[in-house]
């Protein structure tokens, strides 16, 4: 009989924001009460935070992704809404509104703006978004070290159809393609400013190659992971890492289940199918950063195609209705991991 393999001490996660926070919360409650078998009950779970969703807003910065991540952690967050804060006031908001100051439309909250204030005169005192982070981290607690994909400005920006401009397209910062667009236009081409230069994070790199296992949560795989995987040098990382890495299908019976995946995997040229997300990460094998997917069991026709691709593929819940049930998808991402750790589809 082999001997059990060595538990898993260090865990890293890809994440972007109400998703990837919501699987992070199941993560630690696995972990916290014994439901992941293989994974140390002291394990150190790192999560490199999508940044390219941020924004200058009133001349503040905004980090919707580190945020949603931190104040879910930390229990600072609005359930109901799964950004910003809970016990929210907005005075701010109303009084911007009275001035007829725009973008109106983008929501911020009292408390969050306390956020958005420490941050911008930290990073204005010359103190990189890696360390502000670590500093909002010192109040928050969330229970992981929590890093930003990169500290240079990266930002997603949205391409649309509009019959006014002569190209007949404007285009757009993601927020605003989201929040005021509420995604309801088809998306035509997705631009990553600032991508091409931006450089890992500090630790960030260290993070996916020393780990004894990388997550890739159901976050949205154009605009969160696929943002973190554009940092150059982190898909490598990834490739190379000797951690097998795991993901979960953001998409389930061809929708998502939150979010704007659908739009922007159509804009992108990617089918929106648990299979389709897979086959773009790619198999390890081949180049890709996969070596296993769990996918919805609504989806479990899917599984074969999967595994003809190169990456090994369960079925399994993939509803994040409560802690337990994300949990157990945790659980399952442990086990698959062990399976593939065993040796990768040739
Ligand atoms: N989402 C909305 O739908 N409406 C908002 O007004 C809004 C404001 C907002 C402020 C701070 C923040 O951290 C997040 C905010 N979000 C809002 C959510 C945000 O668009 C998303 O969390 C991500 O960017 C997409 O994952």
């Amino acid at each position: 009989m082999p001997s059990a393999p060595p538990p898993r001490r260090s865990l890293t996660v890809l994440s972007g924001g109400v998703g990837g926070a919501r699987f992070l919360q199941g993560l630690l409650h696995g972990i916290a009460t014994g439901r992941l078998p293989g994974v140390a009950a002291d394990a150190e779970v790192t999560v490199v935070a999508n940044t390219a969703d941020d924004l200058w807003i009133h001349g503040l910065k905004v980090c919707p992704d580190l945020d949603t991540v931190m104040y879910t952690l930390g229990e600072g967050i609005d359930v109901e809404r799964g950004w910003g804060r809970r016990e929210e006031t907005w005075s701010i908001r109303e009084e911007l509104a009275a001035y007829a100051v725009e973008p109106t439309w983008f929501g911020l909250g009292d408390r969050d703006v306390a956020t958005h204030l420490v941050r911008t005169e930290m990073l204005d005192a010359g103190y990189s978004l890696s360390q502000v982070t670590e500093a909002l981290c010192r109040r928050w607690r969330p229970g992981v070290r929590l890093l930003p994909m990169t500290d240079d400005r990266v930002e997603t920006h949205v391409a649309v159809g509009d019959p006014d401009s002569p190209s007949g397209r404007r285009v757009v910062h993601f927020q605003e393609y989201w929040v005021r667009l509420g995604a309801a236009v088809p998306a035509e081409a997705v631009l990553v400013v600032g991508q091409e230069e931006s450089r890992p994070a500090p630790g960030v790199v260290e993070a996916i190659a020393d780990a004894d296992l990388v997550l890739l949560p159901p976050s949205n795989p154009v605009v969160s992971v696929g943002t973190i995987l554009g940092v150059p040098g982190i898909r490598e990382a990834l490739v190379a890492t000797e951690a097998p890495v795991v993901g979960l299908s953001p998409i389930v019976a061809g929708h998502h289940v939150r979010g704007m995946a659908e739009q922007l995997l159509t804009a992108v040229g990617v089918p929106v199918s648990a299979a389709g997300v897979a086959a773009h990460y790619g198999p390890r094998a081949a180049g890709g950063v996969l070596d296993g997917w769990l996918v919805d069991d609504a989806d479990a026709g899917l599984v074969a195609d999967v595994e003809a691709g190169g990456v090994r593929c369960r079925a399994v819940p993939l509803m994040m209705t409560d802690r337990d049930a994300t949990a157990a998808m945790a659980a399952a991402a442990v086990a698959l991991a062990r399976e593939v750790g065993a040796g990768r589809p040739t």
